[in-house]
């Protein structure tokens, strides 16, 4: 009896081993998305209670930024002084260094003695503080308080992204989402080092953006949503909060009003945009193409001015989205007109146009940028034009694809999106005319016909958010899928703690 009992706890103890030795790595060899180089160094770094975090005085809200990340799980209030130079056992960010790291990159040293994020500029440090918190143990995601040893290890990691635009896409105007879930999901995208989050504010379904000086866009045009439930909108104060959350996390918000198609919900609110002075009935189904603004009546255009007047100002980033997508019931010749039109006022405002990929059938003004989306040809068209482009392929990039036939949200007119899918792709050889250096970045919608709460949005998004960020961010060279899934399968606990219920794919094996 005894010697079996050895015997058994001999054979739970050499599995357990066996299991360690199969996943020896450690959180440096798992960062998502992959730095530009690690070295690791042997020994760690561990924070305590008496940690302190010194930063550069314009960096001393990113020290209470990561103040603030680390005391849920940890318990600590590390205490953020301003300084200049590091102390033994501290955490230090300070401004400068290497000038090649460009404005977004930074440099992380991790030795027994201390951390130190270097940066040319803020949002650096913040993207190092990323880095930071995934170095530790996955439990410093969890958000109440967890018992683990908060050790780093000892590490040099040198880090910049490849683009310049980072983002994703939430459309609040097929379901509502309010402040609470939006900051949710900036926090999400922030993680990953994202940099920008477009709102898609008005389709048929729902105009989501108050507009002062035309109330019943929202009062009306907001008051419902796809499946006819109750809809809602953001008050610009709401907006604005947003905005300032946004930008407190290196994020900038690019507001959309779409146009001249997905209009129902205005053209429900005001007759006068309507051709026959008629105003339509409030749409609550999923159907693309049906509407169009009335685009030869002078109160359209008094109507989009105010609008973009209103949003340019509660906007301090550069881009206005203008939409332009699938306007199948505006004529071609009507289409070009009003397009170019609006861009003239999106400039009129001191703001730049972004256009869904069917703006290049109209002349653009500089700086217009294209958004990428279903036609390889409008594209193209729009980089001979002179145009950036920013690169959401629908068959790859689109959130609200199905990962497969079983997935019970989302839509597949695109395609199945599987997770590697998802990771598989490099924008700059995506389309033959369209090169690296036409290319502002990579954005992945989700478009939420389908699309109800806040869980149905993290499944949606991961795990193949990510692999998105890391298209945008990690150098192409060194890129693959068989190693990127051994990293996303580690970085599973981590998703778990964050509170994401993601879509456990079989093509990963998850931690
Ligand atoms: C196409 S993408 C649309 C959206 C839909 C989406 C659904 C684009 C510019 N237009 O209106 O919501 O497909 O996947």
């Amino acid at each position: 009896m005894f010697h079996k009992k050895i015997s058994l706890f001999l054979a739970v103890c050499s599995i357990a081993v066996l299991s360690c030795n199969t996943n020896t790595s450690t959180p440096a060899d798992n960062l998502i998305p992959k730095p530009v180089s690690v070295t690791k160094g042997s020994g760690q770094f561990t924070i305590t209670e008496g940690t302190s975090i010194i930063a550069a005085t314009e960096a001393v809200k990113i020290g209470e930024y990561l103040s603030a990340q680390l005391k849920p799980a940890t318990g600590f209030a590390l205490k953020v002084t301003p300084g200049t130079a590091a102390t033994k056992g501290s955490i230090f960010l300070t401004l400068g260094g290497d000038a090649s790291l460009g404005d977004e990159g930074y440099e992380l040293s991790v030795t027994a003695d201390q951390v130190t994020v270097t940066a040319q500029k803020p949002a650096g440090l913040f993207y190092g503080i990323q880095t930071i918190k995934q170095l530790l143990p996955e439990a410093i995601n969890a958000s109440a308080k967890q018992e683990a040893k908060w050790e780093l290890q000892s590490v040099t990691i040198k880090d910049q992204p490849s683009y310049a635009y980072r983002g994703s896409m939430l459309d609040i105007a097929r379901h509502f989402f309010g402040v609470e879930d939006i900051k949710r999901y900036i926090d999400l995208i922030a993680t990953y080092k994202m940099n920008t989050l477009h709102l898609h504010l008005t389709d048929d379904q729902g105009w989501r953006i108050e507009i002062k000086s035309w109330p019943n866009l929202t009062a009306h045009g907001g008051s419902t949503e796809v499946g006819g439930k109750k809809g809602g909108f953001l008050t610009q104060d709401q907006y604005k909060d947003i905005v300032q959350y946004a930008m407190d996390r290196y994020i900038t918000i690019i507001p959309e009003v779409d146009m001249p198609g997905h209009t129902n919900a205005a053209l429900a609110s005001y007759p006068e945009l309507n051709c026959n002075d008629t105003a339509t009935k409030l749409y609550t189904g999923t159907e693309v193409g049906f509407s169009t603004l009335c685009t030869s009546k002078e109160v359209v255009y008094k109507f989009l001015d105010d609008v973009i007047k209103e949003l340019a100002a509660i906007t301090p980033g550069q881009y206005i989205h203008i939409g332009g997508d699938e306007s199948h019931a505006t004529k071609k010749e009507d289409y070009i007109p009003f397009m170019e039109k609006v861009q003239g006022i999106v400039k009129a405002h001191g703001k730049l146009a972004i256009g869904w990929d069917e703006i290049a059938n109209c002349t653009l003004q500089p700086n217009t940028i294209a958004q990428y989306w279903a036609d390889a040809a409008n594209s193209t068209e729009a980089v001979k034009k002179g145009a950036k482009v920013i690169i959401s392929p629908a068959r790859k990039a689109y959130a609200d694809m199905q990962y497969d036939s079983t997935t019970r949200l989302g839509l597949h007119w695109a395609g199945y999106i599987e997770v590697d899918t998802a990771y598989i792709w490099d924008p700059a050889t995506l389309e033959p005319g369209i090169k690296r250096e036409n290319i502002v970045g990579v954005e992945a919608p989700l478009w939420t016909e389908t699309i109800v709460t806040m869980d149905d949005i993290e499944y949606m998004l991961f795990p193949r958010l990510p692999g998105y960020a890391e298209i945008a961010w990690s150098p192409v060279t060194g890129r693959s899928w068989d190693e990127y899934k051994v990293r996303l399968g580690n970085h599973g606990p981590r998703m778990k703690a964050m509170g994401i219920d993601y879509y456990p794919s079989k093509k990963v094996t998850w931690k």
